[in-house]
């Protein structure tokens, strides 16, 4: 993901079939190569307008959305916020085998959570108990502390340290699982990639920066 303006779709970590069954092909193709990408275009088309905005990290485009003229603010708030979050969203699941946990990341889902499942019923939570479309987050404050929080539309958890993120907009979920948030939100928990999130918490906790490319 470049770190400013003119920002470009990247490209599905994964092959559009790899979280079956959990995640269907259509949603996948959906959610990315149109939601993703017009959130993309979006965000372009308002910073085309607004030269000196264009060197602007995403970060602070999300973080500081109300010093930006007013003809773009809301438009950058929710179209700056949607590619950060997508961003995160596709990068934090994996086809890969069942995982856990490791390192310094285990050790703070203990201290602050008890165990795995502790998080887990937290996160549930917090997913089934956002109210209409947004996301329920694991984050890190500075000192290391976890945290999960519900952000309604494309608001994020910034400056707290996003780690994984669910996401219960309907478009997510519905061509697999109509209504039925909880049985996606049990399907996406068993695609979480924890090798990646274990090693953004541990390159954050040692002062390097949290996520790379
Ligand atoms: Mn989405």
């Amino acid at each position: 993901m470049e770190s400013h303006y003119p920002f470009t779709l990247p490209p599905l970590p994964y092959g559009y079939d790899a979280l079956l069954p959990e995640i269907g092909e259509r949603t996948l193709h959906f959610h990315h190569d149109k939601h993703f990408a017009t959130y993309i275009d979006n965000l372009n088309k308002l910073l085309e307008k607004h030269p000196s905005f264009q060197e602007w990290p995403l970060e602070r485009l999300i973080q500081e959305w109300n010093r930006l003229p007013e003809d773009i603010r809301q438009g950058v708030r929710n179209n700056a916020g949607g590619v950060y979050n997508h961003d995160l969203y596709f990068k934090t699941l994996t086809p890969g085998p069942a995982s856990s946990p490791e390192g310094p990341l285990a050790a703070a889902i203990a201290r602050d959570f008890g165990d795995l499942e502790g998080l887990k019923s937290v996160m549930k939570n917090s997913a089934l108990g956002q109210f209409g479309s947004g996301w329920a987050w694991l984050a890190a404050c500075g000192d290391g502390q976890l945290s999960v929080v519900k952000t309604a539309n494309q608001d994020t958890p910034l400056p707290l340290v996003p780690l994984l993120l669910c996401d219960v907009w309907e478009h997510a979920y519905y061509l697999d699982y109509q209504n039925r948030r909880a049985d996606y939100f049990e399907s996406w928990w068993r695609k979480v990639n924890w090798p990646e999130i274990s090693h953004a918490y541990a390159g954050f906790m040692e002062g390097r920066p949290h996520r790379t490319e």
